[in-house]
């Protein structure tokens, strides 16, 4: 059992642990993390070793006892400038090359030639909406509080908000992206998406469109605005379900009327 698990008692209580990843990207992040976690713990472990065995060894023992008068120690200067510097610029070095496959929304490249899929999710006070292009008749195909992902697939995040007066299109002008049309509307306030077990957090800012990405394993993840945003924030909740790839096209793109039924067997992990 987790500390969050325990925390929660009899309250219906998820993971939401980083720590606990169900994802690649995740993955990535966490092996950047246990490296710097590790250095950090053995430098302090030797930093506190040499100050104890200084505070003991050098200390002054008596009151007329005048401690040793030197000059610097030029081989010990050089060392204790250049050993914290290699370390950091390899941490850096470490944390610069992973940052691209972390930050950069997948290309067709990445993906053996295919488009990759792509959502859009749009904040607004006080819920997520994910959308997932137009559907045949030329609806928007979206689900609510729910993203819904094919599992082990890399999908790019759009991320977007807009409030009230504005309202989400309902169809996109030539040549603009979804997320580009609801920036366009220029307006709302800050949200933020984040989902710990899946990838890092991404603000969704109005008049703007940033970019992500994740891939789930299958299962059902759970995350939370971060960007307090109004009265509602706290029930900005998301919930990340991911479906083998047959069930997440019967959950999203089996319904002819193009709206996603949560309700449906299709969208219910382990369901039809
Ligand atoms: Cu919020």
């Amino acid at each position: 059992m987790n500390l969050v698990a325990a925390l929660c008692g009899s309250v219906p209580c998820v993971d939401t642990s980083p720590l606990h990843s169900g994802g690649v990207v995740d993955d990535r992040i966490q092996e950047v993390y246990t490296a710097v976690f590790w250095a950090s713990v053995a430098l302090g472990t030797v930093v506190t070793i040499l100050l104890i065995y200084s505070m003991l060894r050098f200390r002054r023992r008596s009151d007329d006892d005048e401690p040793a008068q030197f000059h610097g120690n030029t081989r010990l200067e050089i060392g204790w400038t250049m050993l914290p510097l290699l370390v950091f610029l390899a941490l850096f070095a470490l944390t610069a090359a992973n940052m691209p496959f972390v930050n950069d929304q997948r290309t067709a490249a990445d993906e053996g030639g295919n488009t990759p899929m792509k959502v859009t999710v749009v904040g607004v006070q006080f819920a997520w909406s994910f959308d997932y292009g137009a559907s045949s008749n030329g609806k928007r195909v979206q689900s609510f509080g729910t993203l819904y992902v094919p599992s082990d697939t890399d999908v790019n995040l759009d991320i977007v908000s807009t409030d009230p007066p504005c309202k989400p299109p309902t169809s996109v002008p030539g040549g603009e992206t979804y997320a580009q049309a609801v920036a366009h509307l220029g307006c709302g306030v800050n949200h933020s998406f984040y989902v710990p077990s899946l990838a890092g957090q991404m603000n969704a800012i109005p008049g703007q469109v940033n970019t992500m990405w994740l891939s789930a394993r299958q299962g059902t993840y759970y995350g939370q605005c971060t960007e307090l945003c109004g009265v509602g924030h706290a029930q900005m909740q998301i919930t990340v379900v991911s479906l083998p790839s047959n069930q997440f096209q019967s959950c999203v793109f089996g319904n002819p009327s193009g709206t996603v039924d949560a309700s449906s067997p299709a969208c219910k992990p382990g369901g039809a």
